[in-house]
């Protein structure tokens, strides 16, 4: 199962790891067991005997089978790899080796998730997406507990229960499931305008990744380094993945929600599966701490960003995710992320909602998985060797020796012992003030940043935005919490309140007392340097009997060397009938999959599978769709024909590729950079309403 790239971590699991195979089943004492169908009574029809063990271990077991599941986050998925620094460039900075030792890898275990919806919701919500690294460190575990949004949506931690009620199913009726879009969080919203950043990238098509290998993750917070001396440096961490920033659009990841509400869960096994590992690169903004005030935002306010073009973002290494979990429960499930799980080198700083993590990811730990042992659990059990006097407790699993189990002591000789060089030591921040309840000042600003996002935002994406305030907005049923919002968003643009209001049939409002400031940063839309590539983008080949076999053989093989992934779809599994009457084999019935799980649609040529699949309206809509959903199409001779059957008129339109099926190498190359260039929203853009 294992390959040379095994991390110590794997190692350390091999411990925890149960194969079922050539063994015999047994009780939870070791005895074997010689029935596990027919629970034992007297006589055949008799009623079941207390005696019976091995029946109620079974039941008792299977009862208690649950643990309360994350009170937000509860849907993820996970994977194994590694991050590696490129170089010793942050050496000094911070005391962390493993983000100063270049070449060394650390392993990792990353989680990805969904905010709103319980465990069992679908993938593709529009949402946050959390992106939680672990750090297996020889240093101890450092747990980098991030989102795909560089923003948060409050300031201060005492608000995080008042948010998430509000973004939750209603107490009420306990609906909608996994959703934005109903009036307490946007009653939320409109009385507590901090959220207005952030409601911002939720309403862009950031809350509606592709992928997770397609997402950025950012640790939000501003962090600190902390070199050798003690001196400090503000830092903010980002992952920027390699294969682009890319998303879906609305209308189909609400049908995917239907058709496959395990879209990216699947997608990232499988990638892994396939030996696509997922990449990211580790970036730093790093600000001197005589710096801290020479912005026109707080450091310590997490709904603001440090745009790019004030501070690089300087990459320092990469990870990569190359294994999947053996057991979603013992891994995915019970990993346990804190804020507060730090390594020397790496420190805090003030910021409230920081400060509140640090607070509520132990107390969650300890409810959700039953105990303060933990972090014995092995996929949260540190590579670095653990010690201290810390007894007792559910479920203690280690045996711990001598008498020792207080410090100081004598009976143990002072062990474990305190300090040394590696030891964690805090930076020295002087602080002092009066008590208070009081947001900084500092803190005032809520739209300068949301300005600058909408600014920065091409034509296609803030089409998207305002689309997504109408639907969530037209979803909201009190007029005054739509009022409240479009009041809001004057601040942030009158044009973006104007287009969001008439959409909802709403007076336009006012002129902001603040004009839109004009400024914008370039890095922020997914427009900017996007990397184009074909590589594990699905795409759909359309067949039916006759069809040209050559075409099918040659565009497959030539996208498959891309790294496009394909699969054939015909009229049914198994095989159609090609042209020359060879069989071509299909991968899936056409029925079985949907044109919204795939990336592009191409339909090779021949007279008969054309006819065919323009009869169909399944294959017919396969086209309608993607057209409607910006994807790249592909048609090759007689399939030309599919194109007016879907009402897709001459053209030309961006993103569609006509071949004539003479040269289908030259057509598939067209065809391949159009699927690199992921979405042609060029075609939408004029058919959204003003
Ligand atoms: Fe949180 C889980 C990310 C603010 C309290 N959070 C959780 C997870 C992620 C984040 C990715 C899931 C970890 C996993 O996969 O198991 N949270 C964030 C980010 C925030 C943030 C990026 C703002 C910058 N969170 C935040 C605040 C609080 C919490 C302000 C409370 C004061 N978060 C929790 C929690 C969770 C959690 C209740 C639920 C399950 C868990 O911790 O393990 O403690």
């Amino acid at each position: 199962m294992f390959g040379d790239d095994r991390t110590d971590k794997d190692r350390q699991l091999d411990d925890a790891r149960v194969d079922y195979q050539d063994t015999a089943l047994t009780t939870d004492q070791g005895a074997r067991v010689d029935d596990t169908d027919n629970s034992l009574r007297p006589g055949e029809r008799g009623p079941t005997l207390m005696e019976d063990f091995h029946f109620r271990e079974k039941l008792t077991h299977f009862d208690h089978e649950r643990i309360p599941e994350r009170v937000v986050h509860a849907r993820g998925s996970a994977a194994h790899g590694y991050f590696e620094p490129y170089g010793d460039g942050l050496a000094a900075f911070t005391r962390a080796r493993f983000l100063t030792t270049p070449g060394l890898r650390t392993p990792v275990f990353v989680r990805f998730s969904t905010v709103a919806g319980s465990r069992g919701s679908a993938d593709t919500v529009r949402d946050v997406r959390g992106f939680a690294v672990k750090f297996y460190t020889a240093q101890g575990n450092f747990d980098l507990v991030g989102n795909n949004i560089p923003v948060f949506f409050i300031q201060d931690g005492i608000k995080f229960p008042d948010f998430v009620h509000a973004v939750k199913p209603e107490p009420h009726n306990e609906v909608p499931q996994a959703s934005s879009a109903h009036d307490t969080l946007w009653d939320f919203v409109q009385l507590q305008p901090e959220t207005t950043h952030m409601m911002m990238w939720l309403m862009s098509d950031r809350a509606l990744p592709r992928s997770y290998r397609m997402m950025q993750g950012f640790g939000v917070h501003t962090f600190r380094l902390v070199d050798a001396e003690g001196r400090g440096t503000f830092v903010k961490f980002h992952w920027k993945p390699k294969l682009g920033i890319h998303s879906l659009v609305w209308d189909e990841t609400q049908k995917i929600a239907g058709k496959d509400p395990d879209f990216n869960r699947k997608d990232l096994w499988e990638a892994i599966e396939t030996g696509n590992f997922p990449e990211w690169e580790l970036g730093v903004q790093l600000v001197a701490e005589e710096d801290e005030h020479s912005f026109d935002f707080d450091l310590l306010d997490a709904t603001k960003i440090i745009p790019e073009e004030l501070v690089p973002v300087q990459p320092v290494g990469r990870l990569v995710l190359n294994r999947n979990p053996d057991n979603f429960f013992a891994e995915t499930e019970q990993v346990a992320f804190h804020i507060g799980n730090v390594v020397p080198g790496i420190d805090f700083t003030n910021d409230p909602l920081l400060q509140a993590r640090l607070f509520s990811y132990l107390d969650t730990q300890l409810i959700r998985l039953g105990g303060p042992n933990f972090s014995q659990i092995p996929i949260n059990r540190p590579l670095a060797e653990v010690r201290n006097h810390h007894r007792d407790g559910y479920h203690q699993m280690i045996i711990p020796r001598g008498r020792a189990s207080y410090h100081p002591n004598s009976t143990g000789g002072g062990c474990p012992a305190v300090g040394g060089a590696d030891a964690y030591t805090h930076f020295q921040e002087r602080v002092d003030g009066h008590k208070i309840r009081r947001r900084s000042t500092s803190f005032a600003d809520h739209y300068s940043q949301a300005t600058l996002f909408w600014n920065s935002m091409s034509s296609w994406e803030k089409a998207h935005i305002v689309a997504a305030f109408r639907f969530e907005l037209g979803r909201v049923v009190d007029p005054r919490i739509r009022e409240g919002v479009v009041r809001n968003l004057r601040n942030v643009d009158h044009e973006l309140a104007s287009l969001v209001a008439a959409g909802l049939g709403a007076a336009p409002p006012a002129e902001a007392a603040v004009p839109n400031h004009g400024r914008s940063s370039p890095a922020l839309s997914q427009d900017h340097a996007p990397v184009r590539s074909v590589a594990t983008r699905k795409i759909a080949i359309l067949v039916a009997d006759g069809v040209d076999a050559d075409q099918v053989k040659t565009a497959q093989t030539a996208l498959t060397s891309m790294g496009a992934l394909c699969d054939v779809l015909g009229p049914r599994g198994g095989a159609v009938r090609g042209s020359d009457d060879t069989p071509v084999p299909v991968t899936h019935a056409l029925t079985t999959m949907a044109s919204v799980l795939y990336d592009a649609v191409l339909v090779p040529g021949g007279q008969e599978a054309a006819r065919a699949l323009s009869m169909d309206g399944e294959a017919v809509h396969y086209v309608a769709e993607a057209f409607k959903h910006c994807k790249a199409i592909g048609v090759l001779g007689e399939a030309a024909l599919l194109l007016e059957t879907a009402r897709i008129g001459p053209g030309p339109h961006p993103g569609v590729v006509v071949g004539t099926g003479d040269d289908v190498k030259g057509f598939t190359e067209s065809f391949g950079a159009a699927v690199a260039a992921h979405r042609h929203h060029g075609r939408a853009v004029e058919s959204v309403p003003a």
